[in-house]
């Protein structure tokens, strides 16, 4: 009889944790369901998962954010978002057990992770007013009735032990759930004294309502921004008054494993901290112009700028988290309007003509801010408002309807995507969204060069091994580049045609390879005569330094 009871008692202490943490699980699922309907009738930006995790990548130190860019690359989002969900699924787990001793405590819990998610939301530089805190707030509400609800179906009811207090609480009402001893009673010893099969049915039930919920929500919030993706498939290019000359034949080498000249599209590196990609209707997009020594500030539409003459011109967009031989570089034919004269017609003067303001702070539709040195995009540098990126509208990933780029600097300062406004101000007055978190506030491209093939660890033949890659140094032009293979004398590498000097230069470098492990080290020089320096720097504060190499063992 003892071992008897002993038995049921350990099988109703075993399943009712896993109950539980079931209904702490389906209420997190439910919540998280909700927020997503909502947040389709809000804005997808103003969900829960993506206001968090938005003002974490804000919060997050510099330090760890360029590790993820560095190492997850455009994958960091979703790691992120995985992270997120799985610390949610932790403590939604925790309440539910929680709940079964303090059922309003743990409702009330779920209630509070609302709270933090309407914060988050409200909080986001782009926020849409308070309507941003409903989805969190809805949300967590339904999440916190659902557990309170299904915690109490499983609360031992009477029991074969009728009329113990502890287990006929009637948690339902005011008094019973938050007090502990109430559901945990001795009342169920003999057997789990709740209905099980209730449970699993009430649960699955919420759990499939909440994935209904989710998955239109998804849906929703999918085909939000349809008038952004008409309003790209409406555009039709103009032809630019200022084509792009043809590129050079020669300047891309036909050689297997080094990256194209032009780099297509979908394989361009993105690097940016929308969770969300913007999606801008092209339609009613406006580009505020105003600031300081802005004498006739104006605002664009986005047919203001087809108006305008459309140059085109082939720049290399290089990111200041690339490491030596990372990959965050890539090279587009860009049409667009030339920033310069915009900013002339506003009244602008550069600060070496005796104009008030040396930094231009572009906005971004989510809120980002980049500075740039005026001085920079008035000099006679092709710096564009661009529109197009390799013959068709910009991708809403790279900034459509309209970004910035401007050669020779990297993209943090210079290169806004989903752009809508433009201030000029002072470098001393200001410190847009980077600078604040340790990037410098000028950061011109260094020079640099990479060996796309032999890639690293590679066996090639003994014999000729074309050994070769790119080299860029935007707007100073690559004058030379030269391979050393292990501590031997630098040998000058044989360089591609130049297509200009805002662009990569690739370059090969036919190798008499004999049989053992051998390091291959590149070193660019640039137009101005500076050779690429072997110091190692980081990529913080404004881009990483040093000579890239790769070890490969010739069979
Ligand atoms: N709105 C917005 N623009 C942005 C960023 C961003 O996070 N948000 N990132 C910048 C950075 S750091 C770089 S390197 C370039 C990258 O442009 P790409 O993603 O088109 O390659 O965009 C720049 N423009
Ligand atoms: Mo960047």
């Amino acid at each position: 009889m003892t071992d008897d009871k002993k038995e049921t008692r350990t099988s109703r202490d075993r399943v009712r944790p896993v109950a539980g943490a079931v209904s702490g699980v389906v209420a997190g699922f439910a919540a998280l369901a909700v927020a997503e309907l909502v947040s389709a009738a809000v804005r997808p930006q103003a969900g829960p998962v993506i206001a968090v995790g938005g003002a974490a990548i804000d919060h997050t130190p510099t330090a760890v954010k360029d590790w993820a860019i560095r190492n997850f690359g455009t994958n960091d989002k979703l790691v992120l978002q995985l992270g997120i969900l799985s610390v949610l699924a932790l403590f939604a787990l925790a309440l539910g057990i929680v709940a079964l001793r303090f059922r309003r405590s743990g409702a009330a819990g779920v209630l509070l992770f609302g709270v933090v998610g309407a914060a988050a939301a409200l909080s986001r530089p782009d926020s849409g007013g308070w309507a941003d805190a409903l989805p969190s707030l809805v949300g967590a509400f339904v999440g916190a009735v659902v557990l309170y609800l299904l915690v109490g179906l499983t609360v031992p009811r009477g029991g074969v032990r009728a009329g113990a207090p502890a287990g006929t609480g009637d948690t339902d009402g005011p008094g019973g759930a938050d007090g502990p001893g109430g559901a945990d009673g001795p009342g169920g010893a003999d057997g789990p004294g709740w209905d099980r099969r209730r449970f699993v049915i009430a649960a699955s039930a919420a759990a499939a309502a909440s994935a209904g919920a989710g998955a239109l929500g998804r849906g929703l919030n999918g085909a939000s921004g349809r008038d952004a993706v008409a309003s790209r498939n409406r555009l039709v290019l103009p032809k630019p008054a200022s084509p792009a000359p043809a590129v050079p034949r020669g300047a891309g080498l036909r050689l297997p494993g080094i990256s194209p000249f032009l780099t297509p599209n979908d394989s361009f590196y993105r690097v940016d901290t929308a969770l969300v990609v913007p999606k801008v209707n092209a339609t009613t997009w406006e580009l505020r112009i105003h600031g300081t020594g802005v004498s006739r500030p104006r605002t664009l539409t986005f047919d203001d700028l087809l108006r305008r003459e459309l140059i085109e011109r082939d720049i290399t967009l290089t990111c200041v988290s690339n490491e030596v031989g990372g990959s965050y570089a890539g090279n587009a034919r860009w049409i667009g309007v030339r920033l310069a004269d915009l900013l002339a017609e506003c009244g602008v003067v550069p600060p070496s003509k005796g104009g008030p303001a040396d930094q231009l702070v572009a906005r971004s539709v989510d809120g980002m801010t980049l500075g740039t040195p005026v001085e920079d995009v008035m000099d006679g540098r092709d710096a564009l408002l661009a529109i197009g990126m390799n013959g068709e509208p910009l991708p809403f990933t790279h900034g459509f309807p309209v970004r910035m780029v401007v050669p020779g600097l990297y993209g943090f300062v210079s290169a806004c995507k989903w752009i809508e406004d433009i201030e000029l101000t002072t470098f001393d007055s200001y410190d847009p969204y980077w600078v604040k978190r340790g990037w410098a506030r000028r950061a011109p491209v260094k020079t640099q060069s990479r060996i796309d093939t032999p890639k690293p660890f590679a066996r090639p033949k003994a014999g000729t091994v074309m050994v070769a890659g790119v080299a860029w140094a935007q707007h100073r032009g690559i004058d030379k580049v030269e391979v050393r293979v292990d501590d031997g004398p630098w040998q000058e590498a044989r360089l591609a045609a130049e297509d200009s000097r805002d662009t990569w230069r690739q370059w090969s470098f036919p190798w008499e390879a004999g049989k053992g492990g051998h390091t291959l080290t590149v070193r660019a020089t640039d137009r101005t005569g500076r050779v690429q320096t072997e110091k190692r720097t980081r990529t913080v504060p404004d881009g990483a330094s040093g000579w890239h190499s790769v070890v490969v063992t010739v069979d």
